[in-house]
């Protein structure tokens, strides 16, 4: 008996020494140790010896029974180890490897141009002020003075949701808005998207962003519109640069002017930039009409204004050199990554 179990102690070790996995183990286990293994096979026929033999058959048993664990709780720890140290390579990450680029984006000239137009007045005491896309008649023409027959108001000129309704052709719609609900002294600028039945060609898009200006108090004169546009225009485009208006026509100021700058590229030698003239056209103001004023309830006989439009779109371009409008709102990657 005694030596049956040193047998099986020993056939148990070798296969411990064999087995590969935990699962294997496991498999070992069982076959010995387990309900219907090997050792308690051998235990359950103890009943068959005598009295003096049992004890130390018994002993025996749990001496080999203790060893068979023994080796298999050391063989456990040992397969752990080489199952993580194989895990670990296999999850290994490489710090060297080079990372993925992230792809840092930029502003839209257009966006990099509103917001250098914004600082400036901005820093000029100007406030910002928003309204509709989808504007009323009322608000884009009428409460404007613009004549019941002019010539912007025509459906091949103008995107009509409805014979009330239609989409803003310039930003001064925002201004009777504000003009209405505040109190002079009035100061903001409004910039945002404009839409013109326009097809597309280099200098026209259906889209298009508009800044206009505003300031109405008392004892607001052309001297005021004269020194603001020059400030300005120098911010913008440089101190040297000089500007002169020239008489025009708006239905919503009177008088009327389109202001003109000293080309940037030649300072006004004339160049073919600005067909030889010296002069960069660049905006066009002048002082709110009173029928304006009356329109949002403002006494023109207190209190006077002026005001000023300027397209954004035509700035950006002429600033960076820009040759076709339609390059603004394409989005192509090759041309936006150049600003
Ligand atoms: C321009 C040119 C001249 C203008 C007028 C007004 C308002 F609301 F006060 F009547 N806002 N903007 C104006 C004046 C716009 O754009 C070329």
């Amino acid at each position: 008996m005694e030596q049956k179990l040193r047998a099986l102690e020993e056939q148990a070790k070798q296969d411990v020494n064999e087995a590969q996995s935990t699962d294997a183990l496991e498999k070992v286990r069982v076959k010995y140790l387990g309900k219907k293994g090997e050792l308690t096979q051998v235990l359950r026929g103890m009943g068959s010896l005598s009295a003096e033999e049992r004890p130390i058959v018994g002993k025996i048993a749990n001496v080999v029974r203790e060893s068979i664990e023994k080796s298999l709780d050391q063989a456990k720890l040992h397969i752990k180890n080489i199952e993580m140290t194989a895990k670990l390579e296999a999850e290994a990450i490489d710090v060297t490897m080079p990372g993925k680029e992230t792809k840092i984006g930029r502003k839209h000239p257009l966006s990099q141009g509103l917001d250098e137009l914004k600082d400036i007045f901005i820093s000029m005491g100007f406030k910002v002020a928003e309204g509709p896309e989808v504007e009323t008649v009322y608000y884009n023409f009428d409460a404007l003075n613009a004549a019941q027959n002019h010539p912007s108001r025509d459906m091949r000129d103008t995107f009509y949701i409805n014979d009330d309704v239609i989409l803003r052709t310039q930003t001064s719609p925002v201004q009777v808005r504000v003009m209405e609900k505040m109190k002079p002294p009035i100061r903001i600028i409004s910039p945002g998207r404009c839409f013109r039945n326009d097809t597309p060609d280099a200098t026209h898009s259906p889209m298009f962003h508009q800044l206009e200006g505003l300031v109405v108090d008392k004892g607001i004169t052309l001297a005021d519109l004269k020194g603001t546009l020059e400030v300005f225009v120098k911010k913008f485009l440089g101190d040297h640069t000089q500007i002169k208006f020239r008489p025009h026509h708006f239905p919503f100021t009177e008088p009327s002017a389109e202001i003109d700058a000293t080309c940037f590229k030649c300072n006004g030698d004339g160049c073919p930039f600005c067909k030889k003239s010296g002069w960069i056209e660049l905006l066009g103001a002048g002082m709110v009409h009173p029928n304006v004023l009356k329109n949002v309830g403002i006494d023109p006989e207190v209190y006077s204004g002026f005001a000023f439009g300027m397209g954004i779109d035509r700035l950006v371009m002429l600033k960076y050199g820009i040759d076709d409008i339609r390059l603004l709102f394409e989005n192509d990657m090759r041309f936006l990554n150049q600003f």
